[in-house]
């Protein structure tokens, strides 16, 4: 039973627990004044929300910093086998509330602080965002530390304290523009520099031969830099339990002795420019969908975390006094994509170049020590390196990889004899134009599992980008459909539903998501099911509200509500739901008496800075919202707006405020999705294709309880084999045509027929997403949506159902097979 504790706990306060442990609202309330005036120097007459903020997250966090030690200390002692879960993204979200709700202190913080006259919701608000991701990839990896801390594994979690995170987006005009995320401006409260935790990341330079004391020939990296990386803690604490893990990012700064060499040449101002280049490699995280080609600092970011992390784990492994040659049984290392795939050449080279083994015992211990995980099947985003440029920046790996390669593709040919072709197609080099390092199969080779996130993911993976691969190695791969935490997304984001689902359930299903399911003998209980959409309508006021505050568009909790939030990308296809609005649009106009639910159409997300097409999207949304919302004639039963700057936290106000998800890729792009399943948990129905994670979702609630639509991955792939053509769909479709003409038209953009003309031309042309060919289904599709909110008690009980069968997608079951199937993982208790 989560919580179980606190009894112990205020049984500990009344023995004189202290101002830095005790858990009681009056004890909280010290520890808050404490703070303000010993760390902050201010007096609560004086002090901002902000200031609140920040001491009641050091109160917090020195309530954490027990269990955290504890945990490393157990860890330590039993010395079972760590999860290192590596990523180039943390798509955290805000701490304070995550952590007040898993420490069972929600309701002590809030009498703490109302009795020092502060509310806490306002206080929480303060907290800015540590945005260390861009997307899905960045916040599983998030969801998963949540998981692994919460069902008590050890684990942790390696990446890169970026200085500025994703950045804030601001519509202005219309158009999306970009300002830097601060994130760190205020300080962070959560984590702990550990400067005495610190690594050296060599840099350039070149290799050369040298015969060690034994007489053996041997290779070393001789760097033209060195920079250090310094290890930022941060704990993410379970919920319910004990066990507080580590998320440990690494800071880059100039290595001193670098320095030193330039201080004593008298360079002084050279030895500044070396330390501010040292210290730019952490500086910014980098939007996805920018072609990542000649980009030397992401590849600096990339092995300075991943060399950092290993260091780190060799130096775990000597304090505990374990051989190296056991390195496997202590550490298994997740690659979250591959981005950190350099991480299988960097252990080569320590444990060969550094550690002294002989190639084979260091293969061995790499290939049982790695996993990879893929995110994507679109082939411009697989990460390839020019060859010169890694040559230039990791001259030793280039060497390390030559030399995997040519042992791989012996094992290749004996495999597959006078298949030449193949050879060529696996080769860890491309040698298509440029030659090129492809860091995809050098993950699936250095590592002895690989997977996808969802089943269709995992099963086109074997069909298409790595089919090679399966054919070599089919006992490598294997399917770990994504989950996220219904801790933040559920409990912490919809306080109404989870009040429901305590007192129906009781108060286990926050780690026991199948419960859920007892959800269904209330179904035919007419009160429940009022009360079920009395929180719902209470969600979309709340979101209304924030609408209304950011955008000043007024919203009614009674109409629709139609959601789709995600990063903007014409695979996922905000302009096919456009189009759909548009269609509405031309509907009313040309019939004023055609009727259909009032319906609001929200957006949300966030183009890459330099993906032209997806900026043009989100001007169209706002063009399309502004004429649409200005137009008394249609204003009564369609609304629409883009809620700025998608971010964690305001996704936790608007998951729970959907009646409808809107999941329409393409089928056969999106490799899983998890906002799917975030908005299913919280009642949502989903209007969607067969993709990703969409297909489980659907075969969990039954196609009666989901809205399909389009063609199949497989129909994608034959269309697009027999030369589609965007123009046969228009010509038989006339309000598809005359959707069209109105975008083109400039009717959205004030009379200016230029602005639009890329998409539009784009669509009619090329429609490389099948926008037009799926068009019609989706309009159809959409058709039997609105039918179906006609009634609204069935819908209410397809809510039910969406959020009753929800429970394979919490992330505990993902994480629970990782740490069986992959990873060897036994659970570690941890008592404090
Ligand atoms: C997403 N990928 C998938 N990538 O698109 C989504 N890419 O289907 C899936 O649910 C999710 O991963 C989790 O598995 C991404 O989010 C990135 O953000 C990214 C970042 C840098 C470079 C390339």
């Amino acid at each position: 039973m989560p919580h179980a504790k606190r009894a112990t706990s205020s049984a500990t306060i009344l023995s004189g627990a202290d101002v830095r442990t005790g858990l009681d609202s009056a004890v909280l309330q010290q520890a808050v004044l404490d703070h303000l005036y010993y760390s902050l120097g201010r007096l609560p007459a004086v002090a901002t929300p902000a200031n609140y903020y920040r001491a009641l997250a050091l109160a917090i966090r020195d309530r954490l910093q027990q269990r955290w030690i504890r945990t490393s200390e157990t860890y330590f002692e039993r010395g079972r086998k760590l999860a290192c879960y590596l990523s180039a993204e943390f798509l955290l979200g805000p701490h304070l509330g995550n952590n007040l709700l898993n420490l069972g202190l929600e309701q002590a913080a809030r009498e703490a602080l109302t009795a020092l006259g502060q509310d806490l919701d306002a206080i929480l608000d303060c907290e800015p965002e540590p945005g260390l991701g861009n997307g899905g990839l960045g916040r599983l990896a998030a969801c998963y530390l949540d998981s692994l801390a919460t069902l008590q594994y050890p684990a942790i979690g390696y990446g890169i304290r970026y200085e500025f995170g994703i950045f804030a987006q601001e519509i202005r005009d219309g158009w999306q523009t970009e300002r830097t995320d601060k994130w760190l401006s205020g300080g962070n409260p959560w984590e702990i520099a550990k400067p005495d935790i610190a690594y050296e990341v060599k840099w350039g330079g070149h290799t050369e031969r040298y015969i060690d004391d034994d007489g053996a020939e041997r290779r070393r990296w001789v760097p033209y830099r060195v920079v250090r990386g310094i290890a930022y803690d941060t704990p993410i604490q379970g919920y319910g339990v004990d066990t507080c893990n580590t998320l440990r990012l690494w800071s880059a700064e100039a290595a001193e002795s670098f320095d030193f060499q330039a201080f004593n040449t008298g360079d002084y101002f050279q030895a500044v420019d070396a330390k501010l280049r040292s210290e730019t490699i952490t500086k910014v995280l980098y939007p996805n969908d920018e072609p990542a080609i000649g980009k030397r600092l992401r590849l600096a970011q990339q092995y300075f975390f991943v060399t950092c992390s290993l260091q780190d784990m060799l130096r775990i492994l000597d304090l505990a006094g374990g051989a190296i040659e056991q390195f496997a049984e202590h550490f298994a290392v997740q690659l979250n994509d591959t981005h950190p795939s350099i991480g299988v050449a960097e252990l080569m080279r320590l444990l060969i170049d550094e550690r002294g083994l002989d190639w084979d015992a260091a293969w061995t211990i790499t290939v049982a020590t790695f996993g990879y995980t893929n995110h994507t099947l679109l082939p411009e985003a697989l990460e390839t390196w020019p060859l010169p440029l890694f040559r230039e920046v990791l001259p030793r790996h280039l060497e390390i990889i030559y030399e995997i390669n040519r042992r791989f593709l012996d094992e290749v040919r004996a495999c597959f004899p006078d298949d030449s072709a193949r050879v060529a197609r696996m080769s860890l080099i491309g040698e298509a134009g440029e030659k090129q390092v492809r860091m995809a199969h050098l993950a699936c080779v250095g590592s002895h599992a690989i997977n996808g996130v969802a089943a269709l993911h995992s099963e086109l993976l074997k069909a298409s980008v790595l089919s090679d691969f399966h054919a070599l190695w089919p006992e490598r791969f294997s399917n770990k459909t994504n989950g996220v935490t219904p801790r933040r997304f559920l409990a912490l984001a919809n306080p109404g539903l989870r009040a429901l689902l305590d007192e129906t359930l009781g108060a286990s299903w926050p780690v026991d998501l199948g419960r859920l399911r007892e959800l269904e003998s209330h179904i035919d209980d007419p009160a429940f099911r009022e009360r079920w959409r009395a929180v719902k309508h209470a969600n979309k006021q709340r979101l209304a509200d924030y609408v209304q505050a950011h955008t000043g568009i007024v919203l009614d909790p009674d109409w629709l509500f139609d959601i789709q939030v995600k990063r903007i990308h014409e695979y996922k296809r905000q302009h096919l739901n456009l189009l759909h609005i548009v269609t509405l649009y031309q509907r009313l106009k040309t019939y004023p008496a055609f009727s259909f639910p009032p319906r609001a159409f929200l957006f949300g997300g966030k183009a890459a800075p330099g993906y032209f097409t997806a900026k043009r999207i989100i001007k169209l949304i706002n063009a399309v919202a502004e004429t649409i919302n200005a137009d008394p004639e249609v204003n009564g039963r369609l609304k629409v707006a883009f809620v700025p700057n998608f971010s964690v936290k305001n996704a936790q106000l608007i998951y729970p405020a959907a009646d409808l998800s809107e999941q329409i890729s393409t089928a056969g792009k999106e490799a899983s999705g998890t906002g799917n399943m975030k908005f299913m948990l919280n009642g949502a129905l989903t209007i969607g294709t067969l993709d990703g994670a969409n297909v489980e979702m659907r075969d969990e609630v039954g196609a009666e309880n989901f809205f399909l639509f389009g063609r199949t991955a497989d129909e994608v792939a034959r269309l697009q084999g027999e030369g589609y053509r965007p123009a046969d769909y228009l010509a038989g479709d006339d309000e598809l045509k005359a959707v069209m003409e109105l975008i083109g038209s400039g009717h959205f953009s004030g009379g200016d027929s230029e602005v639009f003309r890329p998409l539009v031309e784009n669509l009619t042309q090329s429609d490389p997403f099948l926008v037009l060919a799926d068009y019609a289904a989706y309009v159809a599709c959409q058709e039997g949506v609105s039918a179906a909110w006609a009634d609204q008690e069935q819908w209410t009980r397809m809510s039910i159902i969406n959020c009753a069968r929800g429970g394979k997608f919490s992330s505990d079951r993902a994480i629970a097979e990782y740490a069986r199937e992959i990873w060897g993982l036994q659970s570690v208790p941890i008592q404090v």
